[in-house]
């Protein structure tokens, strides 16, 4: 499949980012290209990560070709309404409280509310009703109408409160640890559970608009390219099923690393480490964009999420220089990513079958 209509339909994508970003963009095009080539080191090392992409492929300490995105899934939908589909157990109960429990009590309470006041519209009006009730109370209903909104109040307490206390449970022993900085205006990640190497991650230009990311290539150039606006030159590689300890932070202002399907939302803030675990339950590409109005390209540094199977991840890790398993450099000393590296390597060309058919 292709996603062609995003990368065609600018339009569209524009839209559903923010018109007032695109006017802004459109007016100050040059601003941009000088900001990015001057003060953010963003181009330069996209290049630079470009070109060692292409030679860890070719040197074999690992291997990686880019997982083609489903469409529809980790990204939003055309006319879609509610949540994004969920890919994290705390996505999943997150949603069930607000389709299960807060859509139906908003809904009762909005109809209660709407035929009481139709009744009292129609019959106690003054045509209708010429002579007031002099009630001025009823005992039973006064604690009929205290206890029920209090009850209410307690059944979206319960389980608000329970999601919350899931949501800030610290990270088990042993979970992998990435380091998230937002920077004006991309994402960096750092793994120094794994070397320490840094990705650094630009959103990809669009054909026809004005360039974000000097240097950075056009989406719609490689087969496993997302949607315009959402896909990045190097997306956040991490391994499938696995709970991962995200520490967010900023290096200028504060941004905010959000993506709709995963139940993920936290601020990045300078000189401050916010974290949270997240366990993607199924391999796939994942969506999201900067939360945080942080300046003039807020809403052209997307988040892009790669989870994969363990041993594609560590053959992934091995393409970076420094990238280590468990303190080794070698891919000899990591059975499990010897199988994976190898097919994987072979369709380095080819657009990544293999990955998609396990995020189908
Ligand atoms: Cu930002």
């Amino acid at each position: 499949m292709t996603f062609g209509k995003y990368i065609h339909a600018p339009g569209r994508a524009v839209a559903s980012l923010g018109l007032a970003a695109a006017a802004a963009l459109t007016a100050s095009v040059p601003a941009f290209a000088q900001n990015a080539a001057s003060s953010a080191p963003a181009a330069p090392s996209a290049l630079a990560t470009g070109a060692a992409e292409g030679a860890a492929l070719a040197s074999g300490t690992g291997s990686y070709t880019p997982m083609k995105p489903v469409e529809g899934v980790g990204m939003p939908v055309d006319g879609g309404i509610g949540l994004q589909t969920q890919y994290s157990k705390l996505g999943e109960y997150g949603a069930w409280i607000h389709d299960g429990i807060l859509m139906p009590i908003i809904t009762i309470i909005c109809i209660l509310v709407l035929v009481l006041l139709v009744i009292i519209a129609v019959r106690f009006n003054r045509r209708a009703n010429p002579v007031a009730s002099k009630t001025s109370h009823n005992t039973l209903l006064e604690v009929v109408w205290t206890l029920v909104p209090v009850l209410i109040l307690i059944g979206i307490a319960v389980p608000s409160i329970d999601l919350i206390a899931k949501q800030y449970k610290p990270a088990p022993e042993g979970a992998l640890t990435i380091k998230v900085t937002g920077n004006q205006w991309f994402w960096t990640y750092g793994y120094p559970d794994n070397g320490d190497f840094e990705v650094i991650s630009n959103m990809l230009n669009i054909p026809g608009s004005p360039t974000i990311n000097n240097g950075v290539r056009e989406v719609g150039s490689r087969p496993w390219d997302g949607p315009a606006h959402l896909e990045v030159d190097n997306r956040m590689v991490v391994p499938v099923g696995e709970p991962i300890r995200l520490q967010v932070t900023a290096a200028d202002v504060i941004h905010s690393l959000g993506v709709p399907s995963l139940w993920l939302k936290i601020d990045a803030v300078p000189g401050r480490i916010n974290e949270k675990v997240l366990v993607i339950e199924k391999p796939g590409v994942y969506y999201g964009q900067c939360s945080e109005l942080c300046g003039a390209k807020h809403a052209y540094m997307p988040i892009a999420i790669e989870a994969l199977p363990r041993a594609q991840y560590n053959a992934w890790v091995l393409t970076h220089a420094g990238g280590e398993i468990d303190g080794q450099k070698k891919p000899a000393a990591v059975p499990a990513a010897a199988p994976a590296a190898a097919p994987a390597a072979d369709a380095s060309e080819a657009p990544a079958g293999e990955a998609t058919a396990e995020a189908e």
